[in-house]
């Protein structure tokens, strides 16, 4: 379906990167994501590329771009920063901000100094539908809000692949759930808000009396209703760190599908990746990691949940520990202490030693200052839903790749009046990074609902589905579809309703320029941070004899450090190279020819290194500096 690009009636009309006229911006199509990136890319041949690094199962290309300027430093040896979007199928809004940042940085290129300097200095590399197939289900005729690609999966282990999918009994085009008045229900109407489900607590005196289930029907008469859905892995299930086995949602092995293993062999191939920015259903921009490193609560909807736990029972068969997933419209997650184990238990039982999965001290301050620079310029304070990060691209990034990573919904409630919600504001250490600003912000959503509380990752429950639902009503947002009677046919009468898919994944199609514009600048502003190594300083000493001393400074001029703390202890970022260009055996003493350095911090730090060599009066050498994180420089000395 291609959705109306034109106004028909007057109205303002934007003038929008990537020379098209157009009343508002829509979620976009594949084929219209296709086109305007086809478009904007040809307009710009010399700024940037663009290639398909996959096919997925329904023929579907996975696009890369890239954008930068490629006269000057060759582009591989300049620190990238890579943008990801619509890892999640149903997170489509973050292709939008991608396109847009695309659109932006070509556009913006010519007359904008700093654009300017981000694309000669450096490159941007995005991926802006990851999952294209899942994507283009935002756009079906019936809308489920898959997340999953389109892989057949046997979900519950009867030897049948996608054999109970869900119906969309009552014909609104949308799947969404059902409630069922059962004696033996969990669960109740929310006491505050009739439209919402409650798990009952007996302990408040609450009773339950409805059962929850996905729209449709038992195909198989398994006894589930829609327990093995079309689909597919989520492929922010399926990368190293934290994979959570056996979820089957999480692909039967990690990297396992062409879109992600599209994503991996490029970052593998890309070392010069500096920084990762992904758009997705985890956040660490909008929440601030606790003191100690670890990621916010998910945030999910428990009307969803409540579904997904209808079928959990069946995805069990087969399984070695009881779990929970969501698939379609999947907001699932563990809950505590039903996390399964990874395999690899050796013969006495023990298992390797678990990963790592708090951000290293050294490196949270950053972490920090670029999450409340975000919030301060997006004026995102909070987010609709988050989720488990495990097996997500972006824990990969940083924990295994070892380069600053960041995830986020790419919209949010925003809280125009309630001021900074800095969970982390009473814990600064004197000794943090001086932090360095966005230039001031020129657009703003500006839209939102009185916050709930401050903060996100607010843990769940039937609270998210009321602060939602609230914002819903306040915004005008149509997300939520009133429950009518159905006459199921064997469960008799129910009543289907809930929130309709893509409401809590998208914001309103009229939030997407004003999104893609301050996603934009905050791209550039990432890149801003990159660190730059650069040789500050050199002097040449002669001490007769055919014997010189060469003296040189070697600055990190960048905010971020050469390497992070864990990036360095993960040994996944390489060490900095200074080499002094001569033969070895002219080296006399003092530093080695070829030195290495595992990180230099930015902010204008230095490293003094000193070589006394043999030479010839009037000889030029060179000197170079390789960073792989922070770019290269070299100088030619004169001996004299
Ligand atoms: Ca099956
Ligand atoms: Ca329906
Ligand atoms: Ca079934
Ligand atoms: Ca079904």
């Amino acid at each position: 379906m291609r959705l109306l690009q034109i106004a028909s009636t007057a109205g303002v009309l934007l003038f929008l990167p990537g020379s098209q006229t157009r009343a508002q911006r829509q979620y976009s199509s594949y084929n219209d994501m296709t086109a305007a990136l086809r478009r904007v890319v040809r307009a710009n041949p010399e700024l940037s590329r663009m290639e398909t690094l996959g096919k997925t199962l329904e023929g579907r290309d996975v696009w890369l771009v890239e954008v930068a300027n490629r006269s000057g430093t060759p582009v591989e040896e300049r620190p990238g920063l890579l943008v990801v979007a619509n890892l999640e199928g149903d997170q489509v809004v973050g292709s939008e901000i991608a396109l847009y940042t695309v659109e932006y940085l070509l556009t913006n290129y010519p007359a904008d100094s700093v654009v300017k300097d981000c694309l000669d200095n450096h490159v941007v590399y995005v991926f802006p539908r990851l999952n294209p197939d899942a994507a283009e289900l935002m756009f079906a005729d019936v809308r489920s809000g898959r997340r999953t690609n389109t892989r057949p999966y046997d979900d519950d282990n009867d030897g049948r692949t996608d054999e109970d999918g869900p119906e969309d009994l009552n014909g609104d085009g949308l799947i969404t759930v059902m409630r069922v008045a059962d004696p033996s229900g969990a669960y109740g109407v929310h006491p505050d808000e009739s439209r919402l489900m409650k798990l009952a607590e007996a302990a408040k005196g609450e009773s339950g009396g409805y059962e929850i289930y996905w729209e449709g029907v038992d195909n198989d008469g398994d006894g589930f209703i829609n327990e093995d859905p079309a689909g597919g892995v989520d492929l922010n299930r399926n990368f190293q760190h934290e994979y959570p086995y056996y979820e089957p949602d999480a692909g039967p092995h990690m990297v396992s599908e062409v879109e992600s293993r599209a994503l991996m062999d490029f970052v593998i191939a890309h070392r010069n990746i500096a920084m990762v920015l992904a758009y997705g259903a985890s956040d660490n921009l909008v929440a601030a990691p606790t003191p100690n490193g670890a990621l916010a609560e998910a945030s999910t909807v428990a009307l969803l949940d409540y579904a997904a736990r209808s079928v959990a029972d069946a995805a069990e068969v087969g399984m070695f520990q009881v779990r929970q997933t969501g698939r379609f419209g999947g907001f699932g997650m563990f809950p505590p202490g039903q996390q399964q184990q990874r395999p690899g238990a050796d013969a006495r039982g023990q298992t390797p030693q678990p990963p790592v999965t708090t951000i290293n001290s050294a490196d949270l301050e950053y972490v920090n200052v670029i999450g409340r620079e975000y919030r301060e310029v997006t004026g995102i304070n909070q987010v609709a839903t988050t989720r488990s990060p495990r097996g997500a691209f972006f824990q990969y990034a940083y924990f295994q790749f070892g380069v600053p990573a960041f995830s986020t919904s790419g919209w949010g409630l925003a809280d125009p009046g309630g001021g900074d919600a800095e969970p982390d504001s009473a814990a600064q250490p004197p000794e943090r990074p001086a932090r360095p600003r966005m230039a001031p912000a020129t657009a703003a959503p500006g839209r939102g609902m009185p916050r709930a509380r401050a903060g996100a990752g607010t843990g769940g429950g039937a609270s998210t589905d009321l602060r939602l639902l609230r914002w819903m009503d306040a915004e005008g947002i149509d997300g939520f579809v009133d429950w009518t009677e159905y006459q199921h046919p064997t469960l008799g009468s129910v009543e289907i309703g809930g929130f309709s898919p893509y409401a809590l994944t998208n914001p309103p199609a009229s939030m997407l320029d004003s999104l893609g514009e301050l996603h934009a600048k905050f791209a550039v502003y990432l890149t801003s941070l990159f660190a730059r190594v650069r040789i500050a300083d050199v002097r040449v000493t002669n001490h007769g004899g055919g014997v010189f001393e060469v003296e040189a400074e070697i600055e990190n001029s960048g905010f971020l450090p050469t390497a992070l703390a864990h990036g360095v202890r993960a040994r996944a970022v390489a060490p900095t190279m200074v080499q002094l260009g001569v033969p070895p055996e002219d080296v006399v003493t003092g530093d080695a020819k070829t030195s290495f350095f595992p990180t230099l911090e930015g902010s204008g730090a230095r490293r003094s290194y000193s070589w006394v060599i043999r030479g010839v009066q009037g000889a030029r050498i060179e000197l170079r500096v390789r960073s792989q994180k922070g770019g290269m420089d070299s100088a030619t000395i004169t001996l004299r």
